[in-house]
């Protein structure tokens, strides 16, 4: 029963996904005689985490075999918001069953023994790889100050990417495509390429071949000249404002006029055609606008900038598909 309601936490966290920024997914939900009454997750940034929103819906008093259970634990700290541990002490909680220990400095741990030393049973952790593989973004950025990153390539059984002229090549077929969108795209936070892709493919980078089309990863296009052409699908279409193009200051002016189609525009610094890896984590994961950091990428291409990741040592997951 545990993982049941371990994976449900799971499940309402991921609703999270778009909005929490550079945050933690969580869900949480408590369960009172081996059934779920009440649920709750991180919605945004900056709003009520899983617990305290569970608690603030939920108002019926708790019985002492009531449990809560979450897939993180319990924060300690006051941030945008107050501990959560404040919050269940206080609801009179007396069982609560985690997912895995919280990797920021300011928690680690400490949420776990404050609620013990106010006699509160804790279980866990309770489905841990599945938890940290699943928060794996958030645990990078807290622990290496940058994102996850999955480089992603496909590739025919002799190793073309592409044309020799260097136009698109079809080579994964519908499974892979669908898989590739249902696991990957729409598992990441954004989805991000060279600027030669987009002059190449004109690709949409979504998520639409899924069950979360409604799902829109930010799109992320490295373009230090400021290259992108203003009819490209990703700076004008209906979902423009999730895309973020990064540009050199000294090249910015190229690729102003896009803010008016709701684009975001990233001045970092480039050496040798390539950003300022610092600034550019600087960047992704703090605030600007509507924008509130992110903790996954996706490279898709194309193989310059895939092998930029690479060469930096700046990648978590190598995926082929070779079609
Ligand atoms: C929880 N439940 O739902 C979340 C937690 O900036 P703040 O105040 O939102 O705090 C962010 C930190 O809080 C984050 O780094 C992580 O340690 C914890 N997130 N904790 O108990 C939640 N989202
Ligand atoms: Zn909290």
């Amino acid at each position: 029963m545990h993982h049941l309601f371990m994976h449900r936490c799971l499940e309402l966290a991921a609703l999270g996904r778009k909005d929490i920024g550079n945050g933690a997914l969580v869900g949480s939900v408590l369960v009172r005689d081996g059934k779920i009454i009440a649920e709750g997750y991180h919605r945004a940034f900056g709003e009520a985490h899983a617990e305290r929103a569970l608690l603030e819906l939920f108002t019926d008093d708790i019985r002492s075999d009531d449990s809560l259970y979450v897939n993180l634990e319990p924060c300690c700290h006051h941030g945008k918001t107050p501990p959560c541990t404040d919050i269940i002490i206080e609801r009179g909680i007396k069982h609560v069953v985690y997912g895995m220990s919280d990797p920021d400095t300011r928690v680690s741990g400490e949420g776990i023994a404050i609620l013990r030393k106010n006699g509160i049973t804790v279980e866990g952790p309770v489905l841990h790889a599945e938890c940290e593989w699943f928060n794996r973004g958030f645990i990078s950025v807290r622990t290496k100050q940058r994102p996850w990153i999955t480089v992603k390539m496909a590739k025919t059984g002799d190793g073309k990417i592409a044309n020799d002229d260097g136009s698109p090549l079809a080579i994964t077929s519908p499974q892979q495509n669908k898989w590739s969108h249902e696991f990957l795209r729409a598992r990441h936070d954004v989805i991000l390429v060279g600027v030669q892709t987009v002059i190449n493919d004109g690709p949409v980078l979504d998520a639409r071949l899924t069950d979360h089309s409604d799902y829109h990863p930010w799109r992320i296009v490295l373009d230090p000249h400021g290259r992108i052409p203003h009819d490209a699908k990703v700076v004008s279409d209906d979902h423009a404002s999730s895309t973020i193009i990064v540009v050199d200051p000294l090249h910015q002016k190229n690729v102003e006029a896009l803010r008016k189609n709701g684009v975001h525009i990233f001045e970092v610094p480039s050496q040798n055609g390539m950003f300022v890896w610092q600034e550019l984590w600087e960047k992704l994961l703090g605030s600007e606008g509507d924008f509130r950091g992110v903790t996954s990428i996706l490279v898709e291409g194309g193989s310059k900038t895939s092998a930029i990741f690479k060469d930096a040592s700046m990648v978590d997951m190598d995926i082929s598909l070779i079609g």
